[in-house]
C-alpha cells in the first residue's frame, strides 16, 4: 500500500475473465472442481484440510451492488494480504494456511465471554448472501456477492457490557505459512477496529463465504469482517479474536503510517490521500473508471453515525 505500482487491473478488458465465462466454467466442473486459483493450489499443496461446503442460503436482495459482479478470479487472485506478501498475488501461498479447525475467541467487555468453532458459529448464524461494493485506499474496487452473517447477531450472543465502546478484530498471526511476518517492521498480529455502534450497523457483516463458496483464504477465509462504506484496509482477514474494549484500538496501518492512514477510513471521493485522488476508482476485472460515492454509497445507512463526529479525522 505504500509504493503505488502499476497492477493487474491496468490489463486490458479484453485480458480479464468474462463474468459469464466464468459461471459457465463453474456450471460445468460443478463447486469444488472449478478452475480457480484458490482450488487448483490447495489440490497441488494438499496440505489444508477443505472447509465443508456452505449451508443453504439465500441472497438478501436488500443490498444490491448496482454494477456488475466482479468475475470471481479476479477478486480471488488480486489481493492485499500483507502476513503472505506485500504484493497482490499472495493467493498461492495464502492456501498454505490451514482454515480448519478454526477457532474464534469473543472476549474483553462482554458478559458472555465465548470460543467459537467457525462450524459452529456458521451453524448457530442467520446465513445469507450479501453483494456489497469494496473500496480500496489504492483506488481499485470489486463488487463480490459475501455469504456470511451481520455482526449484529454474534455481539448479542456475547452481550456487551455497557462500558463497551470499541472492537478490535485480530488476524491469525502463523508464522510457518505467513512470511510476511517476518518484516518486523510491521506491527503484527494485523488489529483492525471499530466503534460498537459501528460494529451494531446492520451493514457490518462477517463473510464466511464468496461467489456461493468458503471463503477463500487470499480474501481472508475462514472467517473475516467488511464494512463496505469504509476503505477495504478496515476489513481485517481471517479472524481469530473479537475484543469489546472502552479504548480506541491501535490499528494496523494508522500505526504505519499516521499521515496517510486514519482510524475511520469512511469513503470519500473528496478527500485525497496525501499521495492521490480518491475521485474515482478502478473496477477489477473490467479496469473501467467510475466516480467514487462518498460512504462508497452506503450514506443511507451509516451517514448518522458520524453527525457528532465533525471534529474527527473521519475520512482517512
Ligand atoms: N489481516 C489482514 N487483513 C487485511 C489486509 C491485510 O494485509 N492483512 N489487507 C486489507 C486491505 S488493504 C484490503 S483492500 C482488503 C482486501 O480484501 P480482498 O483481498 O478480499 O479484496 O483486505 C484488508 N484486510
Ligand atoms: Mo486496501
Amino acid at each position: 500500500m505504500l509504493i503505488r505500482r502499476r497492477r493487474g487491473w491496468e490489463l486490458p478488458e479484453s485480458a480479464a475473465t468474462p463474468e459469464a465465462a466464468v459461471l459457465q466454467r463453474r456450471a460445468l466442473l460443478g463447486a469444488g472442481a472449478a478452475l480457480l486459483p484458490g482450488a487448483a493450489a490447495a489440490q497441488r499443496i494438499g496440505d489444508a484440510p477443505p472447509a465443508p461446503p456452505l449451508p443453504a442460503h439465500a441472497r438478501n436482495e436488500r443490498f444490491e451492488g448496482g454494477r456488475a459482479l466482479t468475475p470471481e478470479r479476479d477478486a480471488t487472485s488480486y489481493n492485499n494480504f500483507y502476513e503472505f506478501g506485500t504484493d497482490k498475488s499472495i493467493w498461492r501461498a495464502a492456501q498454505r494456511m490451514p482454515v480448519r479447525p478454526w477457532q474464534i475467541r469473543v472476549e474483553g467487555m462482554v458478559a458472555q465471554p465465548r470460543t467459537f468453532d467457525v462450524d459452529e458459529l456458521i451453524r448457530l448464524m442467520p446465513i445469507e448472501e450479501r453483494v456489497y461494493r469494496l473500496r480500496c485506499v489504492e483506488a481499485w474496487a470489486m463488487t463480490v456477492p459475501w455469504t456470511g452473517f451481520e455482526l449484529s447477531h454474534l455481539l448479542r450472543l456475547v452481550e456487551p457490557l455497557s462500558g463497551a465502546r470499541y472492537l478490535a478484530f485480530e488476524t491469525a498471526a502463523l508464522p510457518a505459512v505467513m512470511p510476511g511476518l517476518r518484516q518486523s517492521w510491521y506491527p503484527w498480529p494485523h488489529v483492525e477496529g471499530c466503534t460498537l455502534e459501528e460494529a451494531m450497523n446492520e451493514l457490518t457483516f462477517m463473510p464466511v463465504g464468496m461467489y456461493g463458496r468458503p471463503l477463500p483464504q487470499q480474501n481472508g477465509g475462514p472467517f473475516r469482517v467488511v464494512f463496505p462504506w469504509k476503505y477495504g484496509f478496515k476489513s481485517g482477514k481471517s479472524v481469530v479474536r473479537i475484543t469489546l474494549t472502552d479504548r480506541r484500538p491501535q490499528t494496523f496501518w494508522p500505526r504505519i503510517q499516521p499521515s496517510e492512514y486514519g482510524f475511520w477510513a469512511n469513503v470519500n471521493p473528496e478527500v485525497a490521500h496525501p499521495r492521490w485522488s480518491q475521485a474515482t476508482e478502478r473496477l477489477l476485472g473490467s479496469g473501467e473508471r467510475v466516480p467514487t460515492r462518498l460512504f462508497n454509497g452506503y450514506g443511507e445507512w451509516v451517514a448518522a453515525l458520524y453527525v457528532n463526529l465533525q471534529r474527527e479525522r473521519l475520512w482517512a
